[in-house]
């Protein structure tokens, strides 16, 4: 039987996990590993030298769930470390409450989650849906209807060491309104973020929804701009091979001893 593991960064009792949870049923037996509270733009952040809480509960009634009190590559770790019975076949992480796109890939747990999971070997999909503001659950019913055949191709394909999938889903309420979709590479956002002096020794992050270059072809904003479904495939290994020519010319020497 497949075994799926299902997890997020909004936490285990947001909506967009409970839709995908329920979509994932018909490939194998699910089990949700997730935050116990939000835990979104906690990047790849784990865990050590401190006691990790857990508990167990049903999501959608009868749903297997850890709810566990860390962060999304935590709970990855946590069930490959054997928290969850059986190994994995895959990983599926989302739905996002928000997407996941350019420069938002190393802030997001969503992301971090699935990396957690290729580091271990076991293949995984990031989704997003790319509405921050509600939780239209019509939305979300709509990204995991797309999730189903996407993770279909990835028991069956399998993904290359190292590699994820990261999903982004525009916010329609019909499937009939997304235009198909496009592979496409990270493209670039603009933070609009501002400081906010709440007290004394006191500041906050702020901003406004960022902008992005949605005129770029290819791109995941461009695509999900456009009501396309983006997919991208993503690799674990940020090494700029780029600039590795124009780094060499450098000849970066050790001080004199
Ligand atoms: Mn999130």
């Amino acid at each position: 039987m497949t075994s799926i593991i299902v997890t997020n960064d909004d936490g285990f009792d947001a909506p967009g996990i409970l839709a995908l949870a329920q979509a994932m049923r018909p490939l194998g037996e699910v089990q949700v590993c997730a935050p116990a509270v939000n835990q979104s733009a906690s990047g790849h952040k784990i865990t050590l030298f401190q006691d990790i809480a857990y508990s167990r509960c049903a999501l959608g009634s009868d749903i297997p769930t850890l709810a566990v009190d860390g962060s999304p590559a935590d709970c990855i770790m946590l069930a490959l470390l054997g928290l969850v019975d059986d190994k994995p076949d895959i990983v599926v992480s989302g739905i996002n409450r928000g997407e996941n796109m350019a420069q938002d890939l190393t802030y997001s747990g969503t992301v971090a989650a699935a990396l957690e999971a290729v580091i271990n070997g076991i293949p995984a999909v990031a989704f997003s849906l790319a509405q921050a503001d509600a939780d239209c659950l019509d939305n979300y019913r709509v990204a995991a209807q797309v999730a189903l055949p996407i993770v279909k191709m990835v028991l069956a394909n399998g993904l290359p060491p190292f590699t994820i999938l990261n999903v982004n889903v525009p916010p329609v309420s019909r499937l009939q309104d997304l235009r198909g979709i496009r592979l496409t590479r990270q493209g670039l956002r603009d933070y609009r973020d501002y400081l906010v002096e709440v007290d004394d020794g006191l500041v906050q992050i702020r901003g406004e929804p960022p902008a992005a270059n949605t005129d770029e072809l290819g791109t995941d904003v461009w695509a999900v701009h456009r009501d396309y479904v983006s997919v991208t495939p993503v690799h674990l290994d940020m090494t700029a091979h780029q600039f590795m020519a124009n780094l060499e010319a450098w000849d970066l020497q050790l001080p004199p001893p």
